[in-house]
């Protein structure tokens, strides 16, 4: 979330548009309500299903799957020309008055740089700024030049005109038109919207985009960094944010460092690439203090092992020779019998992976499969023959599985990061049941049997592990305090800091602005440095005090970076430092410094006039339109249909196939063949979550399994006429990889579509099942998705495919 939870009660209105928050955040919903209740805020959703959600709400809108860049392209469009932005910020805060290169270019749905036989743009070189003798950015601020970023949106938008957008997304023209008006009333000053999504829009083939698309529309609302606005992804797993905080994903360090590449064997190259000079002058180009994140990230892993001669002990991280092995990526590897074992630890891939025949086939191929699992998954048995929900050969697969039992969170103290970026510690409720142990006492235990044969037998490149810092005083059960103040960072010796502060060796660092790269501060994590402090654990504060009534909470556990609850804050007011609205200030210039109701996101000692821009974290200040060469299939979202459209064409460009959808996805080249089309597959499916059950694993508890106790699919009343379905009669659901059979629920609350002058129907379909658990049995919903994901994010298109259904 760029906001927080709390915040949303600061909204004038709240737009719920790719997720089901009031069945999926039912505990963070409750600011929604408090805004409604408190602030009079309107709240509209749109979802291609009548929701939990929806029924609360003062207006919704259905839509079909895959389709909201055509909204929100037509929303920028409908802004841009009836006039409905917020001037002063746009102008200001944003690139609009930046000079695009000549070499940047988009025709017939494709952009510039395309290569077709790859796949994937392979020439970026025409998205970004032109640049001036002075290397600077060049900018027109009348916004005249035909190439500044203005001009270039509006171009690009011009194509998203309401009946078209109407037509792609199957929602009514007037009710387009009036979310469309009631969005743009948020332009005014100190009017905001929230805008508030999860999985209906990260689960697409252009999930990325979608994002961003919405982003773009709160940019020209100015309502980025703003109290009660913003863009928010309310995340999934307890401690998801925390997972991505941390690194975990395949091509990153903590703190959103990255991992080299092959090519970048060399140090200096390495830190100098990622330290961006300042696209503008007087700006502050925060990333520029790379290196001191890293040298303290490798000082807090290698500790004495990591000097400068060795430059901090580069040479032990590992280059991708891969860019990402992220799960389709590994999957595919190991579908060609690339991969003799995978330890699978807290997931559950045969289930939440998609086309479940295919990751099970992969299975088969591994030599061994270890399970981390407090629970029996339906990976862990993938093997088992269970009737007609897995119906394999036994005896044909040969895959050893090794289950270790671990605790549950809440069998352990520690730390969960939540949607708001709040690292909040919890305390252990009770002992974990029989053999059960930790995970961390599983891996650390692992590493220093590891560690042992490496010092026993060598191998090819011990040092990495043999040089590990591992400074626990249980080695193999290292406590989570321990690993917490790690992870913090702390002084390596005495030094004095950029503010002329003598830091004692050994003691908590405060802030990441202590951090050095000449080997004197060690820090797990950059951003969460703050964390564990001297003064103690910050993560088990509880104090819920709200002194400014601006719902920010700042005694309430500590957020990260530097216990900011709001990023980009600085937007919140004026060039001159004074907040658009005075019921909605934030953060200000006091004639001397930055301060406020929340930690200012900028430079505190800098005065207004020096007119340094607030978005530091990018080289030149201000916010993107343009996303330059960061997206890869773009610098402006395109609709893009999903890779199984109902309708065939891409409405947009009917002309060109290659552009039906997004020309830069990630899908392999032994997938294309798995793909339906509408002719056999006539109906767009989409997959989501109940309040009842969590993901695979609740229906092991009793009490949720009675909630829910069978596998269900939603059918529109008219489709469910036409295929003479009633109301719990059993359905086979299929798509071109397999079938699911389960109740059918006919409801009013999916209706058809009319899309591209035809009739779309939706279909429905719960996650929850499968052939593990107290549940009655049912099929795994991930037996009908493709194996395919987004452009940037690999994220599967969970949420758009096609199938057929049958009574049985
Ligand atoms: N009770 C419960 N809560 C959970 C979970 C759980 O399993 N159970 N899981 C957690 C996890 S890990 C996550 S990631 C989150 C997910 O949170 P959400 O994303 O809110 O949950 P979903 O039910 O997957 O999907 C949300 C909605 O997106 C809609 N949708 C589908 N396609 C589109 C589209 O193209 N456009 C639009 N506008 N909407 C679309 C669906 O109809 C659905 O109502 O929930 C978390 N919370
Ligand atoms: N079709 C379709 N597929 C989807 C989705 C969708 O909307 N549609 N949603 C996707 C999303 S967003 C997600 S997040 C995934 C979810 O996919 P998974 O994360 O694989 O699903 P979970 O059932 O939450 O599995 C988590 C496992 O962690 C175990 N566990 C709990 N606590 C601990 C612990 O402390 N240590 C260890 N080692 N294990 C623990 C649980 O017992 C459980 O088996 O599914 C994805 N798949
Ligand atoms: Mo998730």
């Amino acid at each position: 979330m760029t906001n927080t939870w709390t915040d949303i009660a600061n909204a004038n209105l709240v737009l719920v548009m790719g997720g089901n928050s009031a069945e999926a955040h039912p505990c963070g919903f409750k600011w929604v309500t408090e805004a409604k209740a408190h602030n009079r805020a309107r709240l509209i959703v749109v979802d291609p299903r009548f929701t939990r959600t929806a029924s609360v709400a003062d207006y919704y809108a259905p839509i079909r799957t895959g389709t909201d860049i055509a909204f929100m392209g037509g929303l920028i469009n409908y802004l841009l020309t009836e006039d409905k932005i917020q001037h002063e910020y746009v102008r200001n805060y944003t690139d609009v008055s930046f000079i695009v290169k000549a070499g940047y270019g988009f025709e017939d749905g494709i952009f510039s740089g395309y290569d077709a036989a790859k796949r994937t743009y392979s020439d970026k070189s025409g998205w970004g700024y032109e640049l001036g003798e002075d290397g600077f950015a060049k900018v027109d601020p009348t916004l005249q030049d035909p190439r500044c970023v203005y001009q270039l949106m509006k171009q690009h938008y011009s194509r998203y005109n309401i009946d078209l957008a109407s037509q792609i997304c199957g929602m009514p023209v007037d009710a387009m038109q009036k979310i469309w008006e009631e969005i743009a009333t948020c332009s005014q000053p100190g009017k905001t919207m929230t805008i508030l999504y999860a999985l209906g829009w990260t689960q697409h083939s252009i999930g990325a985009q979608i994002i961003r698309s919405a982003a773009m529309v709160q940019l020209l609302l100015g309502n980025v960094g703003m109290p009660g606005g913003g863009v928010n992804a309310l995340r999934g797993h307890s401690n998801i944010q925390g997972l991505t905080d941390l690194g975990l994903l395949s091509n990153s360090l903590p703190g959103y460092l990255t991992l080299p590449v092959d090519a970048e064997q060399d140090y200096n190259g390495y830190i100098t690439k990622r330290t961006q000079k300042p696209l503008r002058p007087g700006q502050l180009s925060y990333w520029q203090n790379y290196g001191k994140f890293h040298v303290s990230l490798m000082k807090a892993w290698y500790g004495a092992n990591a000097t400068l001669e060795n430059n901090w002990a580069y040479d032990y991280l590992p280059k991708l020779d891969i860019p990402n092995y992220d799960i389709l990526k590994v999957f595919d590897l190991m579908g060609q019998g690339k991969v003799n074992g995978y330890m699978c630890q807290g997931f559950n891939p045969i289930a939440a992976l998609p086309d479940k025949n295919r990751v099970m086939a992969a299975l088969a191929k591994l030599k061994w499969l270890v399970v981390m699992d407090p629970l029996g998954t339906e990976t862990s048995e993938f093997w088992r023959n269970v009737g007609p929900y897995n119906d394999v050969k036994s005896a044909d697969i040969q895959t050893e599985v090794i289950r270790l039992p671990t605790t549950c969170f809440a069998e352990e103290d520690g730390s969960l990061v939540n949607s708001s970026r709040w690292l909040q510690w919890h305390w252990k409720g009770a002992d974990g049941p029989g053999e059960a142990q930790t995970d961390i006492r599983i891996m650390s235990e692992l590493f220093l049997r590891l560690r042992q044969r490496y010092q026993a037998e060598g191998g090819k490149y011990p040092d990495p592990i043999l040089k590990l810092s591992w400074p626990y005083k249980i080695p193999d059960e290292p406590s989570p305090e321990e690993l917490a103040k790690e992870i913090n960072g702390y002084a390596t010796t005495d030094f004095t800091d950029a503010t002329g502060a003598a830091i004692k060796g050994n003691s908590q660092l405060a802030a990441f602005a202590q951090l050095k790269d000449d080997g004197s501060t060690a820090s797990g994590c950059w951003i969460f440095c703050g964390s564990w402090t001297e003064t103690g654990n910050q993560m088990a504060r509880r104090d819920n005090s709200d002194p400014y009534g601006m719902h920010q909470h700042q005694g309430w556990a500590w957020a990260w970076p530097a216990n900011r609850r709001i990023l980009y804050n600085r937007a919140s007011a004026d060039l001159q430092g004074k907040p658009w609205d005075p019921k909605k200030r934030l953060v200000w210039w006091n004639g001397k410094a930055w301060t406020g109701t929340d930690v200012p996101d900028y430079k505190a000692d800098v005065a207004p006039e020096a007119g340094m821009n607030p978005f530091i974290m990018n080289p030149e200040g201000v916010a993107r339109f343009f996303a330059v060469d960061k997206m890869n299939e773009g610098p402006f979202p395109e609709h893009y249909e999903p890779f199984e459209t109902p309708i065939g064409i891409n409405p947009l460009h009917p002309q060109n196939k290659k552009a039906t959808s997004n020309p830069a996805a990630r899908i392999f080249d032994s997938v294309w063949d798995s793909l339906g089309v509408a002719k056999d597959y006539p109906y767009a499916a989409t997959s989501y979550r109940l309040t009842e059950h969590f993901h695979f694993w609740s229906k092991h508890c009793k009490l949720n399994a009675i909630a829910q106790p069978e596998q269900f699919v939603e059918i529109g009343e008219v489709l469910a006429k036409e295929k003479g379905i009633a109301a719990g009669d059993r359905v086979r659901v299929s798509s071109k990889r397999g079938f699911i059979e389960a109740v059918a629920v006919v409801t009013k609350r999916i209706r058809p579509l009319q899309v591209n002058n035809q009739v779309v129907h939706q279909i429905g379909i719960p996650l929850h099942w499968g052939f593990t658990g107290l549940t009655r049995h049912g099929y795994l919903t991930n037996t009908l998705v493709p194996f395919l994901g987004d452009g940037n994010t690999q994220t599967p298109e969970s949420k758009s495919f096609l199938v057929n259904v049958e009574k049985i």
